[in-house]
C-alpha cells in the first residue's frame, strides 16, 4: 500500500452542510486509521509515493483548474480574501445564465475563481490543500506502478479523494480525480481497454464526465440513488455515455438501507460487465467505505464483515487490481473495514 503524510496539512476544515457550518467529515484521521489497522496486521508494506509530475494530471484536467488550486490560497492571503485561518469556500456560484453566457473568464478575484470551478460548499481549500492533492495523485500512480511491475494488488491511500472532480471542476471533497488520472495514464502507456469500478457510496460524477465519450475506458458505479443522495444531478441508470462512449458508462443506483444480499447481487452484475469488457490493463477500483451501516453521511447497510465479501467478489474477477481510496467517514470503523476488504483478496 502507498501513502504520503502530505495529506495531513489538508486539515482544519469546515464544510457547509444542511445550512450549517460543521467540522469536515473528510479529515486526516480517515487515512491514519487505515494505516494503523493495516500496520497491526503486519502483512502489508507501506511505501511512499514517487513523484510523477504534472503531465498525468493535465491529461485529464484543464490547466486552469490546476493553476487555480495551486495559486488561490496564496492569492487570497495576499489580497485579504482570507485571514489565513478561515478555509476558502465559494459563496457565489457560476450557474445558469452566468455559466451559459461564458462569464467564467471575467472573474479574477479569488471568490469568483472558486465559484467558477467548485461544485459545492463542502470542499474547503487551506494552505496545504494543493500539496495534498498533488501527493494523492502520486500515491495513486505509484500504486498503479506496483501493479504494472507485477503485484497482484496495489492499495493507494489517497486523500483527498478524487471521483467527484471533473475535467474542470472540483468538489465533493475532491480536487484531482486520482482514479481517472490512473486510467488515462494506463491508456497513454498503450492500454486499449481500461475499466474503473466505483464502489463508493456516492456516484463518481467526475469520472463519468471525464470518460463520457470514451469507448476505451469503462466506468461502472454502484451508488446511492441520486434521487436522494449527493451529487444529486448525476448517477441515474439512463446515463450511458455518448458518442464513442455510448454503452461504456453504467450506473447502478441503490435504495436506502441496501444490505449485503442486494449489494452483492448488484456488484456481481457490475463485475460481469467488467469481465465482458475484457480490460487489457489493471482494474481500477474507486473504493469508498461510506457504504458502511454507520457512516455519518450515508444510508446503506454494509457491515465490517460484509467488506470481505465485497473484496472477494472483486477479487473473483482474477485481475491485477489497483484500489484507490475514495470516501468513508466512520473513522472508528474504517480501519477494520479496510482490513476486512483486503481479507477478501486473500490478504
Ligand atoms: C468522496 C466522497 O465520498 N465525497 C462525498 C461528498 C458528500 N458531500 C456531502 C453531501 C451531503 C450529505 N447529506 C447527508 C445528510 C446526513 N444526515
Ligand atoms: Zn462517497
Amino acid at each position: 500500500m502507498v501513502s504520503s503524510p502530505a495529506h495531513l496539512a489538508h486539515d482544519g476544515l469546515v464544510e457547509v452542510m444542511g445550512g450549517r457550518a460543521v467540522p469536515c467529515f473528510e479529515r486526516p484521521e480517515r487515512i491514519t486509521a487505515i494505516e494503523a489497522a493495516l500496520a497491526d496486521t503486519s502483512s502489508y508494506r507501506l511505501l511512499p509515493p514517487s513523484a510523477h509530475g504534472l503531465a498525468p494530471i493535465t491529461a485529464v484536467h484543464e490547466s486552469a483548474l490546476v493553476e487555480l488550486l495551486e495559486q488561490v490560497w496564496a492569492d487570497s492571503v495576499a489580497s485579504g480574501a482570507t485571514d489565513g485561518a478561515a478555509p476558502l469556500i465559494p459563496d457565489t456560484f457560476l450557474v445558469g445564465p452566468m455559466a451559459a453566457g461564458g462569464y467564467r473568464g471575467s472573474g479574477t478575484a479569488a471568490p469568483a475563481r472558486l465559484g467558477a470551478y467548485c461544485l459545492d460548499t463542502a470542499t474547503p481549500i487551506v494552505a496545504g490543500t494543493y500539496a495534498a492533492a498533488r501527493a494523492a495523485v502520486d500515491v495513486a500512480l505509484t500504486a498503479a506502478d506496483l501493479v504494472l511491475d507485477g503485484e497482484e494488488l496495489g492499495y493507494a491511500l489517497c486523500r483527498p479523494p478524487g471521483h467527484h472532480a471533473a475535467r474542470e471542476m472540483y468538489g465533493g471533497y475532491c480536487f484531482f480525480n486520482n482514479a481517472a488520472i490512473v486510467a488515462e495514464s494506463l491508456v497513454l502507456k498503450g492500454a486499449r481497454r481500461v475499466a474503473i469500478l466505483d464502489v463508493d457510496y456516492h456516484h463518481g460524477n467526475g469520472t463519468q464526465q471525464i470518460f463520457w465519450e470514451r469507448g476505451d475506458v469503462l466506468y461502472i458505479s454502484l451508488h446511492a440513488d441520486p434521487a436522494r443522495a449527493f451529487p444529486y444531478f448525476s448517477g441515474h441508470a439512463d446515463e450511458v455515455g455518448a458518442g464513442a462512449g455510448k454503452g461504456f458508462n453504467h450506473n447502478i443506483p441503490l435504495a436506502a438501507r441496501t444490505d449485503i444480499q442486494a449489494y452483492a447481487a448488484a456488484l456481481e452484475r457490475a463485475c460481469a460487465i467488467v469481465d465482458d469488457f475484457a480490460p487489457d490493463a489493471p482494474l481500477i477500483v474507486s473504493l469508498g467505505f461510506d457504504t458502511f451501516e454507520r457512516d455519518p453521511i450515508a444510508d446503506l447497510a454494509l457491515t465490517t464483515e460484509d467488506y470481505a465479501r465485497v473484496g472477494s467478489i472483486i477479487a473473483g474477477l482474477g485481475r491485477p487490481t489497483v484500489l484507490i481510496q475514495e470516501g468513508g467517514y466512520a473513522i472508528d470503523a474504517i480501519g477494520a473495514n479496510a482490513v476486512s476488504l483486503l481479507s477478501g483478496f486473500g490478504r
